[in-house]
């Protein structure tokens, strides 16, 4: 791995979806560098700025460059997806096996995550910490929402004994989970009726290249 030149990996400093991508980068041992970004409009630093926006026009991280290749990316699960083609080939993040069954499982739970749990802790985050205005409806509805997610993740963990989301093995799957669930109690959220989902959590946060990803982009 070391001839391949560092991967640039466009990120914030609390922002979940980058270090997912920093867990696989980590796990294969691909080499990376991190570009820190401010949120807001800043020309030269924020990520809805002119610089950053000619990287990703869509104006968020995570966003990858890899000079190897010349692929830019962005959206974490395209960004996830791509480093798994390019740098996993025997498949070590991927689907528990090739069985159309297990790639779907692998799909389903992988956007479940981008489509509805994270945007849903997203949100709640959102009218919890940061609305400019209280608004309790919108709270409590992006709270339920949440929760809800969390039912179905709980009841789903039994399946491995909280080892994995896919029974099996740890996969890229459980890198889409782990920021944002380890926002629970920054949501205002808590974990006391999700035992499963809480133990997950302490295993997967105790893995080396988790633990690795959030130094290389929060430093130590
Ligand atoms: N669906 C996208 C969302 C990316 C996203 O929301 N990024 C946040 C940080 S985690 C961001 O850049 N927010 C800044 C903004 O919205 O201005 C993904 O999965 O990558």
């Amino acid at each position: 791995m070391s001839s391949i030149k560092p991967l640039t990996l466009h990120a914030h400093s609390t922002g979940p979806n980058p270090f997912k991508v920093a867990m696989a980068l980590q796990y294969l041992q691909v080499p990376y560098e991190v570009k820190q970004w401010q949120f807001g409009d800043d020309a030269e630093n924020g990520v809805k700025g002119t610089k950053f926006l000619q990287i990703n026009e869509n104006g968020r991280v995570p966003a990858l460059e890899d000079p190897n290749t010349g692929v830019v990316s962005w959206e974490s699960g395209a960004c996830m997806n791509y480093v798994r083609r390019v740098y996993d080939k025997t498949g070590k993040l991927g689907p528990v096996s090739n069985a159309e069954q297990d790639v779907v499982d692998f799909e389903k739970w992988e956007y479940f995550l981008l489509t509805t749990l994270g945007p849903m802790m997203g949100q709640t985050n959102w009218f919890r910490n940061y609305n400019a205005t209280k608004n309790d409806d919108a709270l409590e509805r992006y709270v339920a929402q949440s929760y809800r997610c969390f039912d179905v993740l709980e009841k789903h963990l039994e399946k491995s004994s909280a080892e994995s989301i896919l029974p099996g093995k740890v996969t890229a799957v459980d890198y889409h989970f782990e920021p944002w669930v380890r926002q629970y109690a920054f949501a205002g959220l808590s974990l006391d009726k999700y035992p499963n989902i809480a133990k997950w959590l302490k295993s997967i946060q105790g893995r080396e290249e988790v633990k690795q990803a959030y130094i290389s982009i929060k430093g130590a």
